[in-house]
Parts: C-alpha cells; structure tokens; sequence
C-alpha cells in the first residue's frame, strides 16, 4: 500500500456507510462557539485600547485558531509521533507519509522548555503528521505540558517506543490516555529482535499498557530498518557481503490506523469539531476576559484620578457632584466599548443613574459626608484647605471605583443585573471591596497631584 493512500481509505473510511453519521459536520454550537471567539478576537486585534504586547500575544492565539478552524473545514487527519529522543518518530512520520518530511537521526538537543518545544508538521492529501521533539529532557511537568499541546493538536497519537517503556515513558503514555485522544503504542525497530523476542516484548508492552491502549492498538513497526548484510558467491564462487537497504515496514500500523478510524470515526470528527470548542477557546476566552478585565481596571482608575481632582479643584461646591456624574457617564461609555457592548452617551447616564440610586441608599451617610465636604470646600485655607479637597476627592475616586465596577459586572453579564437585580449587585461590589485601602491610595495620589498643581 502506497503511502498516500493512507488518508484517502482513511477518508473513505470516514465517509462511508459503515461510519454512519461520521461524515455529519460538526455540531453547529461547537463551531459557532470556535467562531464566535475568533471573531471576538479579530476585534480585541485590531483595539486600540488594548496594549500592543497584549495584542501580540492573542495574535498567536488568533493564527492557532484559524488553523484549526481551517483544519476543521478541510477535514484534515492529524496524526502525532509522540516518544523518546531516536526511538524513529521522525523516520516513522516519513514512512507513513511516504516521503522523507522529517530529518531522520537528528537530535532535537536539549528542549527542556516544552513551551518553545517546535511541532514539526508535514502533510500529503490531508493526512497531517505532526513531529514532535523527544521527552528524554522534558521534566514531569514539561512533558505533560507538551502532552497536552501534542494531544490537542492531533486527532490520534502514536506513541513510539524501542524496547521496555521507562518510568517517564509510562508517566507521559497516562498523560496522552488521560486526553481520551485514539491512542497507539508502536515497537519500532522490530529489525532488531528476533521473532520471539519481538512477540513476547510485546506481549510485556500490552501488559505494561493495559488500561491506557488496547492490547490489539500495541504493535510493532521497523520505520527506518537497517541496511542488511548480504552474501553472495560472485562469478568465481568468491563471497562478497554487500549492504542491502530494506523498506519500512508499517503495514500493521497502517491496518490498525484504517481499523481505529472505523471504530472512532465518530470521535475523530467530533474531536476535530470539539477540540476547539473546547479547551483552546476556554483558555482563550478567558485570557480576552482577562484583557479586558486589565483594560477596564486601567480605564476606571484613570478616571477615578480624573474624578478626584476634578471634585476636589472644582470651587463651586455643588457643581462637584454633576462634573462627577458627567465623567462616570464618560467612563461607562468607554467601559462599554471594552467589553464590546457599546453604549450610547443616554444609555450610559441612565444606567450611572440606576447604579448611583443604588450606592445612594447603601452609602446614604458618606454621600451626605461628601456634601458636606463640598459645602465647607474653600471656607477655609492653608493646607488643610488641600487636606479637605483631597478626602473629598478621595469620595469621588471610590465613587468611580463603585460605579465602573458595577457597570464592568453589567456589561460582563451581558447587559444584565441578573437574577437578583442591581440592588443586589451593586451592594455585592461595595461589599467586595476595600474602601479604606482604595480610600487611602485615593488620598494620596490626590495629595501628591493637588501639591504639585499647587506648586
Ligand atoms: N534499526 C532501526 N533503526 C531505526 C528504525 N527507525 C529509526 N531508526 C534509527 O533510529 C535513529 C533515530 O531515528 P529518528 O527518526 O531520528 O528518531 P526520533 O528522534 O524519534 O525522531 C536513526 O538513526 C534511525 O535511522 C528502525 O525501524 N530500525
Ligand atoms: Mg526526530
């Protein structure tokens, strides 16, 4: 069987009758979800308001989820070689592929950092291999981690060994099974044992392995067998040794791949479709959660500073408290547009209102502070003068905290207060702060501000 017909009877496979409802796309909410996060992330791109070494950081997660959304659309078979350094991972991609796409014999060095560890990848008709360094240098948790992004690149694993797994090997095959990707465990270099010594290494394999592959998914394999010695009588009934070179032999491996794509056709595609959906995307969304979330807290305390030296410079006393409210509508207009649910100015004053009603009736006794505050603002002068200013300002700045908080939990919620309501809301926000440690820095870096402009 030549190598590129692998896939296409893989394919076939996949598609046809014996395989049911394999060849269905794959579950619409998995693929919106996919989508919807990369759309969500094609914007986050091109925000400004998001800082250009976060940008470049989701620029990667962006490239890894248009490939896999593009896999998804092409149907592609992703196979990975998983294993120690030289147990012929590449020679057995090469062999399956029927082409020389990875070098052979080379050592991938000391890759100690599974993060920076390079997938090779090579592909003929759809059918992708996926090279991988070896594990000899990972430590336990590299080598987990490296599990995980093999896994979660490929539809099913090979894991290659040459003789007895090692403690390390074992360790990394549980990590793989625990994926619950189609696992395999190839003997290679079958050319070096003989007969029996292959069958009962690999009966020892299957018994090593068993709970974590099918003992009939434990084969053996020769990817790159070495050349063999052959002696022949030449014309004068001389004998002359000459090096043979032998073909691969992956047969087993192949039938057993055909085998494994009928019986988990349907997980293969619906790995192919879930995979994104599932562990990329929520890793994901929850680093533009976690943008954005940075970006908004950013944004609040540029406008708490705002807001506090507006309130505490601002001489007439009453006009404080509107100057305020115009800001912290400002502010949740810009919050709005962070969280991608833009507001309008109107729809942002209304709900500053809402959210202020609220903190009003639990906050009655410090708002009424404030006004007082105001009211005494520029009776008197001197420093304490400034003291004033800044408490009062520090008000403002907590204000603000309150206010874009609570609008940043409306806005994360999708426009809504849920269940419980906006009382409950807001009053959940105030208990979760600090108020006398934001107070506290408030003062200060008002302080420090009111001395300098008065300088
Ligand atoms: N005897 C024998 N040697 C092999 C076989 N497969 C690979 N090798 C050799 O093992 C060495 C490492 O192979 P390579 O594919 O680079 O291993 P990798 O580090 O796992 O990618 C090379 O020298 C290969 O020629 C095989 O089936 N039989
Ligand atoms: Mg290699």
């Amino acid at each position: 069987m030549a190598g590129d017909t692998l896939w296409q009877r893989l394919r076939g496979w996949l598609t046809s009758e014996h395989a049911g409802a394999i060849a269905t796309p794959a579950p619409r909410n998995a693929t919106t979800g996919s989508t919807r996060v990369a759309d969500s992330l094609r914007s986050l791109l091109g925000d400004p308001t998001i800082p250009a070494s976060v940008r470049s950081e989701l620029a990667t997660d962006f490239g890894r989820i248009e490939h896999m959304l593009d896999k998804l659309e092409r149907g592609e078979l992703h196979i990975a070689v998983f294993g120690r350094v030289s147990t012929g991972k590449s020679a057995l991609g090469n062999a399956l592929l029927g082409h020389e796409a990875f070098a052979v014999g080379v050592l991938h060095g000391t890759t100690t950092d599974a993060a920076h560890a390079r997938l090779d990848e090579a592909q003929h008709d759809g059918l992708v291999l996926i090279d991988t360094p070896g594990i000899n240098e990972l430590d336990g948790e590299a080598r987990e981690q490296l599990a995980f992004e093999v896994a979660e690149v490929s539809d099913l694993v090979i894991f290659v060994c040459d003789g007895d797994l090692t403690r390390e090997e074992l360790d990394a095959l549980k990590t793989l099974a625990a994926t619950q990707r189609p696992l395999l465990l190839a003997l290679n270099k079958a050319d070096r044992y003989g007969r029996d010594e292959l069958s009962s290494l690999l009966e020892h394999l299957r018994l090593r392995a068993s709970g974590l592959v099918r003992a009939e998914d434990v084969l053996a394999v020769a990817a790159d067998p070495a050349a063999q010695r052959v002696i022949e009588l030449d014309a004068h009934g001389r004998e002359r040794a000459h090096e043979q070179a032998r073909p691969p032999d992956v047969a087993a491996l192949r039938e057993r791949l055909l085998a494994i794509a009928a019986r988990e056709g349907k997980t293969l595609s619906a790995i192919n479709a879930g995979l994104y959906a599932g562990r990329l995307t929520d890793q994901v969304s929850a680093r533009i959660a976690q943008t954005r979330q940075a970006v908004a807290a950013n944004l609040i305390r540029h406008y708490c500073i705002a807001k506090g030296v507006a309130v505490a410079l601002n001489p007439i006393p009453v006009a404080d408290l509107l100057a305020a409210a115009g800001l912290d509508a400002a502010m949740v207009v810009q919050l709005s547009r962070v969280y991608g649910l833009p507001l309008t100015r109107a729809e942002s004053g209304r709900l500053v209102a809402v959210i202020s009603a609220q903190l009003a009736a639990l906050m009655g006794a410090i708002w009424s502070m404030q006004l007082v505050a105001s009211a005494l603002k520029g009776v008197s002068a001197g420093l304490s003068v400034v003291v004033t200013a800044a408490a009062q300002g520090a008000l403002g700045w907590y204000a603000t905290v309150l206010i874009g908080r609570a609008a940043e939990r409306y806005l994360i919620a999708g426009k809504s207060w849920g269940e419980a309501g906006a009382k409950r809301a807001v009053a959940e926000i105030v208990a979760s702060l600090d108020r006398d440690s934001i107070l506290r820095e408030a003062r200060e870096e008002l302080l420090r501000r009111l001395k300098s402009h008065r300088a």
